[in-house]
């Protein structure tokens, strides 16, 4: 859709709709070139609003007929609305038929083909690329939905609910009657039409209830929703046991589908999900891969509760459906991966990606609150900041009132909200209502700046020990920088679950009770903690758990840290100690403008956390890993990414070389023995034999030694699965080893037929470390291979972003040509499909921290595509932020 002006929306502006539409009978007669929607509406006027037209919203239809209770009526199209201007008092049946081209939809949003079958995606506003309707969430209605198509392409025909009845028809052609006793916005409609075959699974839950479950894909491809299928029966006895929410349909459908622009989507008993977020099975996915569908078949299932049943009034409160599905989601991943040690690995794993991707986001050019206040285009607000920091925002409530009060909170928000429209002011007011007296309710006012201030809290902590009164002053201070729009931040609510160790590592008792760990609330700009009693002078370990999404700067000393590192109690801060401690040096010869060599101490203790007896090789390949490259330029105000790289692949030489035997032990000691599983202890160990091979080929190719580079070959051909093969293949890459060109090549021809392993493929090949411009060529070259498209989303990025997200170093050249390479792309997509532009033109959110030359080249570009007078609104609202 061509349309630069789209308006800006406000979110103060919010008004209820004119007209409610409460029933919905929709039929289609399914044609890849023209199909016909037909839609009667049962419409009531809203009374508690002033008269007014009925406008509704239509794009990219052709309209056939519009009728009031059977008769013609006057009506006109005005921009994407479909204006009725006299509408009857009373309630009335409006029916209206149009036409669409699913074939030619490759903007993936309403109904399109894909592989030939036929897909819906209706968030945010894609239900009125189907028909005329009132678009927007807090229009809830029950939707009964007949479907028609030729029987022997489309056997499947699916929409949300129950089916109630099916048959054949003349020419060839069959039917189907869904149902959905839940009113449901029109976001969550649904439909598949395809030859699709399906994993069955009947269960019956807790409630003593009865349901089928079931997984459609593609024929072939059935041995692969095996993960997915065993994903969900988890995910609904978790709901049931953790928050008592037991599943509410008979019939719960997860559909895969090719092309998608997202990870996949929560529609009403009728779950549609991009195959890379559902297929699995050893021979082709990572262990990262099965995780990540565990967490995405659980965080769809989980909206059923938090998004469907109870829904947003209006998309600023995204973040309510959102941040709260993505908090789920993840403590569902922690109950699943078990022992403490694998909770922490879960929540060190989603911090790193909160601070890869939020912490950028929230001190650059698309920088919005958790609730933002304005947008033009809303699919650009499915967000880092809507979900991850969304998701902190709720962890935060949890952290204040408990786990038990939290649960209280839920149960009440339910009782009060089942079956609504509601917003983020109704969530905070469920969880303080029911824990009166609590550090939140106290102060809830403070509390809900999470949801308005954009931008992330800096917090310095202090502390000094007066050995002659025993007594331990703790000061804390914080601030939130200016981001776009807004410049004065008030103090915001900011739990710092903490302890003290002493300098052996011991945990003091912080009270007379001897307890060793405190919540302390910071709610002011600058505030004191006393502990007395503390015997000797403590090292304190604060933000446990990272317990606010802050940077924290804690003035820690590397003896400190090491203390911290060695001996704290909470892992999360162990790992952060490790992280700390390596990024103090990169900073260090940053600032310095000197070449970075790695300190004896530092070398140390990294060897003495490979080499510990006790922690898991999950844990260990985190500290081991360094931190990453835009993690270390949000250290910086302004940040030069070929020096950074530089930075981080020295201490990765001189780690590989330091440790050489002793990742040559740890590569030998982490084999999994017997099948593949991908549970929490063999997938630790795989990660950490993947580091470590990757370290000795890294080591290898410095020495001029065959032998590692070798044995990573071999490892490579004979793997049997996809998380030794793909950690194989990226060790030689990585390396540029010699031998990595045969195995691209030979794994190419393994996989050729397998379009989510070509991805990885393309991908690993544009994530590679950046050396003399080979990377960025590499990538140019791809872009014309036969296997590349931008028109499937998965393909365009497994390039795109991996080269302009993911690879500052091969991104950011001083010959500006990676900006170049990036304006076209982007071009060239935006006319195909905006939301997947829009992602990628993201890559420049921070362009104005670069240091020069990059700065100015970086804005050329953005103004070279905001020049461009056809632009999507989605792609011209990134472009104009940035330029803002
Ligand atoms: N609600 C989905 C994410 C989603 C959003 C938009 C989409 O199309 C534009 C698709 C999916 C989720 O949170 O999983
Ligand atoms: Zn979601």
């Amino acid at each position: 859709m061509r349309e630069g002006t789209a308006p800006t929306i406000q979110r103060l502006d919010y008004q209820q709709p004119t007209f409610w539409i409460r029933k919905v009978d929709l039929s289609f007669d399914l044609d890849p070139a023209k199909t016909i929607v037909t839609s009667k509406l049962q419409v009531e006027r809203n009374r508690a609003m002033p008269h007014g037209p009925l406008r509704l919203h239509g794009e990219e239809l052709n309209l056939l007929r519009v009728l009031i209770n059977g008769a013609g009526v006057s009506f006109r199209q005005e921009g994407h609305e479909l204006v009725i201007d006299n509408p009857p008092d009373e309630d009335f049946l409006l029916e209206i038929r149009n036409t669409i081209c699913p074939e030619k939809n490759t903007a993936l949003s309403g109904l399109y083909t894909s592989g030939g079958s036929f897909f819906t995606q209706c968030e945010a506003e894609g239900f009125r690329r189907i028909t005329y309707f009132l678009d927007r969430p807090d229009v809830m209605a029950v939707y009964t939905v007949t479907l028609r198509a030729d029987a022997a392409k489309y056997p499947v025909l699916l929409s949300n609910g129950n089916l109630t009845s099916s048959g054949s028809l003349d020419n060839g052609r069959h039917f189907a009657v869904w149902h959905d006793p839940f009113p449901k916005p029109s976001y969550l409609f649904a439909v598949v039409a395809g030859d699709l075959v399906a994993r069955e699974q009947r269960i019956r839950t807790r409630a003593g209830k009865d349901h089928l479950l079931q997984v459609y894909v593609r024929r072939g491809d059935l041995e692969k929703t095996e993960h997915a299928m065993n994903s969900l029966i988890a995910s609904i006895v978790w709901d049931e046991a953790r928050f008592g929410l037991p599943l509410d349909l008979e019939r719960f459908m997860v559909v895969g589908v090719s092309d998608f622009n997202m990870g996949a989507m929560e529609n009403k008993g009728l779950n549609i999900f991009n195959t890379a977020a559902l297929l699995a099975s050893p021979a082709t996915a990572t262990d990262a891969d099965f995780a990540r569908i565990e967490s995405i078949v659980a965080h769809e299932y989980f909206h059923n509760w938090t998004g469907n049943r109870v829904t947003c009034r209006d998309w600023f409160q995204l973040s309510l459906k959102e941040g709260l599905t993505v908090f789920r989601d993840q403590e569902f991943s922690m109950d699943m991966a078990g022992t403490p040690s694998a909770r922490a690995v879960c929540r060190i794993q989603d911090v790193r990606q909160l601070r890869a991707m939020q912490f950028p986001e929230d001190s650059g050019a698309m920088a919005h609150p958790v609730r933002p206040d304005s947008y033009s285009e809303i699919n650009n607000f499915y967000t880092s900041t809507v979900y991850e920091k969304g998701s902190e925002v709720v962890r935060m409530y949890q952290t204040l009132v408990g786990r038990k009060g939290f649960e209280a909170g839920m149960k009440l928000y339910f009782e009060r909200h089942d079956g609504q429209a509601v917003t983020c002011d109704d969530f905070a007011a469920a969880i303080a209502d029911a824990n009166p007296g609590s550090d939140l309710a106290t102060r809830l006012d403070s509390f809900k700046r999470w949801y308005s201030q954009a931008g992330t809290p800096r917090v310095t902590a202090h502390g000094e020990y007066d050995a002659a009164t025993q007594a331990f002053t703790l000061r804390l201070t914080q601030q939130t920088p200016a981001t776009p729009g807004q410049t004065d931040k008030l103090p915001q609510v900011i739990p710092v679950v903490m302890g003290l160790l002493d300098r052996h590592g011991a945990a003091l008792p912080l009270d007379a009770n001897g307890a060793t760990e405190r919540v302390l609330v910071l709610d002011q700009a600058e505030q004191t903690f006393v502990f007395n009693g503390i015997a000797s002078e403590p090292v304190p370990s604060l933000l446990r758990g990272f317990s606010a999404p802050v940077v924290l700067n804690d003035g820690l000393s590397d003896a400190a840290l090491l203390v911290l590192m060695r001996h704290d109690s909470d892992p999360f801060n162990r790992w952060e100690a490790s992280q700390r401690l390596a990024l103090n040096r990169i900073l260090h010869a940053l600032r310095a403008g000197q070449p970075l060599t790695l300190s004896p101490v530092f070398i140390d203790a990294m060897r003495g956390v490979l080499n510990h007896p006790e922690l898991d090789p999950a844990f260990k390949e985190l500290a081991l890993t360094l931190p990453g490259e835009a993690y270390i330029a949000e250290q910086l105000d302004t940040f030069d990414p070929q020096a950074i790289h530089a930075a981080v692949m020295a201490a990765q030489t001189q780690l590989a070389s330091a440790l050489r035997d002793d990742w040559a032990a740890a590569f030998e000691a982490n084999q999994v023995q017997g099948g593949y599983t991908p549970d929490p202890v063999s997938s630790g160990k795989r990660a950490l034999a993947n580091l470590a091979l990757s370290m000795l080929v890294l080591d290898a190719q410095a020495t001029g030694d065959t032998v590692w580079p070798g044995k990573a070959y071999q490892r490579f051909k004979d793997a049997s699965n996809m998380t030794d093969r793909l950690g194989a293949l990226s060790a030689l890459v990585n390396a540029n080893a010699a031998l990595a060109a045969p195995a691209l090549e030979r794994f190419h021809a393994l996989f050729k037929d397998d379009a989510l392993v070509i991805d990885k493929w393309f991908a690993l090949q544009a994530r590679a470390p950046e050396a003399e411009g080979r990377v960025f060529a590499r990538v140019k070259a791809l872009t014309k291979h036969a296997d590349f498209t931008l028109k499937n989303p998965n393909r365009a990025r497994s390039l795109l972003a991996s080269l302009c997200m993911a690879n500052p170093a091969a991104f950011h050249r001083a010959d500006a040509a990676g900006y170049v390479f990036w304006a076209e792309q982007v071009l060239a997509v935006d006319a195909i499909n905006p939301q997947l532009a829009s992602r990628v033109a993201r890559a420049m959110d921070r362009w104005a921290a670069l240091a020069e030359p990059y700065r100015s080249a970086a804005r050329e570009a953005i103004a070279r595509v905001a020049a461009k007078p056809d632009l999507s609104s989605d792609v011209r609202e990134i472009v104009e932020r940035a330029l803002a």
